[in-house]
């Protein structure tokens, strides 16, 4: 018996210390908050950012985990042991730059955050069976799931959608990232008959770190067909949701990039393609990111055309295979127009943006589209508040975080003229930042839910009630804004 026991104790260990090998520790990484002050301040954390790329190797250089695009824009860095002291010498003198120190050694907060991931279903599994009879969901939401177990997940809300009500959900194969992973939408239709009906189309996941992104659109589908469907759980509000709007939900936009930042490098951002090499650099590069490979306005500010580089915006609008995929799909989706609204989720920072983010103080034309827009992700945040009182942030992307050209909501709206077109920055606001613990998944998973809610009950008004822009949301947006 002893024996046993002793076998299975080693077996444990050596399955840990593989993991652990595999995995990048971070051991020794200081993780910095810089507050540059004024214009010339952003850009040395910009040239910083140019001249310390992730890659080749990725976690030799620096890791940016937000693009220091101007000043007054708070950028938090993970800085390894060798570029400390370079590092400080361009940075701490400088009168414009506050600089913070979050962690002196981030590989024990990394490995804490991969603990938690996976100890925490067994912890919480004694828990579950008290809670499982109140929350009545599909699904566990209590882990960070690998690409196998997210596609068995998508398979499994499917299949119990199709048993409350047979034919309302489909999963359809949009085509497969670089590697070779399977790009998998749920769509979830109450009636295919009903011609007048619009869409939604959610999509996570389209940066690697960004995990609470598909935890959460899993978690969003999860509630819309347990609570819009089963007749003993269902809320009036999302049964009515499943009656106007069909959803097109993208959990996992790029398989590869997150599949990378489970098994290696925790802070990967882009896909996983092999790119050519930066004239500069004698190894190859890899990886698009993206969010800047968007057909509008692609190109310019905030994407760089270093494929070594985080914000690498790939050869060409379209070129890299889960976007296109995406483009084709969506616009097939919407040939006639039938998308009315578009979501992104990412993380982190706790914002609702609209268009446009490729440049400052650009806006929806109309005014009356920006101000709808701007309306619908004020109701959102402020719905997302109420719930758990995290703060959300609303504005266009480029006026209230940074510029950054070729994404897909600028794309949605400026190319494809979907109304409503919006991206959501999930928690948390810097605490954890990418590392957001597995515990918080329903959580932020119930926030996100109240706030599409709120933003599609605020369309419905909007496209029906012709007073309730002027009396709902005028007072609401700053006349300067718009
Ligand atoms: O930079 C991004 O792609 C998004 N932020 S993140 O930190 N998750 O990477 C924001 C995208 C906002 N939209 C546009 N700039 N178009
Ligand atoms: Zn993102």
């Amino acid at each position: 018996m002893k024996i046993w026991l002793l076998l299975i104790a080693a077996g444990l260990l050596i399955c840990q210390t593989v993991q652990g090998n595999k995995t990048f520790s971070f051991e020794g990484y200081r993780l910095y908050r810089a507050d540059p002050f004024t214009k010339e301040a952003a850009a040395v954390l910009r040239s910083l950012h140019d001249a310390y790329p992730s890659e080749p190797e990725p976690g030799l250089g620096l890791t940016f985990f937000n693009y220091p695009s101007h000043r007054n824009v708070k950028v938090d860095i993970l800085v390894p042991p060798r570029l400390v002291s370079a590092f400080r010498k361009a940075v701490a003198g400088r009168p414009d730059i506050q600089l913070e120190l979050l962690h002196r050694n981030y590989g024990r907060v990394a490995a804490q955050a991969d603990r938690e991931n996976r100890q925490f279903p067994r912890l919480m599994k004694r828990l579950r069976r008290a809670v499982r009879r109140s929350d009545q969901l599909i699904l566990n939401h209590n882990q960070y799931l690998r690409y196998d177990q997210l596609l068995e997940a998508v398979n499994t809300l499917a299949q119990q959608c199709n048993l409350l009500r047979s034919n309302t959900c489909r999963q359809q194969e949009i085509g497969s990232a670089y590697e070779g992973r399977k790009l998998i939408v749920l769509r979830i239709e109450k009636s295919q008959t009903d011609k007048q009906k619009r869409k939604v189309w959610i999509d996570g996941g389209i940066h690697a770190r960004e995990w609470i992104s598909p935890a959460t659109v899993l978690y969003m589908a999860d509630v819309l067909i347990s609570k819009g469907l089963n007749r003993r759980m269902w809320t009036p509000e999302v049964v009515a949701l499943l009656d106007y709007y069909d959803f097109l939900m993208l959990p996992l936009y790029n398989p590869d990039g997150y599949e990378y930042s489970h098994s290696h490098y925790r802070f990967w951002r882009k896909n996983r393609q092999t790119n050519g090499g930066h004239p500069s650099q004698s190894r190859v590069c890899r990886g698009v990111d993206l969010n800047r490979n968007y057909g509008y306005k692609w190109g310019g500010s905030g994407s760089s055309s270093d494929p070594c580089q985080d914000n690498y915006r790939g050869t060409g609008p379209f070129s890299a295979m889960e976007s296109a995929a995406v483009k084709r799909f969506v616009e097939q989706e919407n040939s006639d127009k039938k998308i009315l609204l578009f979501l992104s989720y990412h993380s982190y920072g706790q914002y609702v943006l609209m268009p446009f983010g490729f440049k400052r103080g650009a806006y929806p034309r109309p005014a009356l589209s920006a101000g709808k827009m701007s309306c619908v992700a004020f109701f959102g945040s402020r719905e997302m508040f109420s719930t758990n009182h995290r703060f959300y942030i609303h504005g266009t992307s480029a006026d209230v975080l940074y510029e950054a050209s070729g994404g897909s909501d600028d794309w949605a709206h400026g190319s494809l003229e979907v109304p409503y077109s919006l991206t959501v920055e999930l928690p948390d606001d810097g605490a954890y930042g990418f590392l957001l613990p597995p515990a918080y998944i329903r959580n932020v998973g119930s926030e996100a839910v109240r706030g599409l809610l709120a933003m599609l009950r605020t369309i419905h008004d909007l496209e029906t009630n012709t007073n309730f822009y002027r009396t709902r949301c005028l007072a609401h947006t700053a006349a300067s804004d718009y």
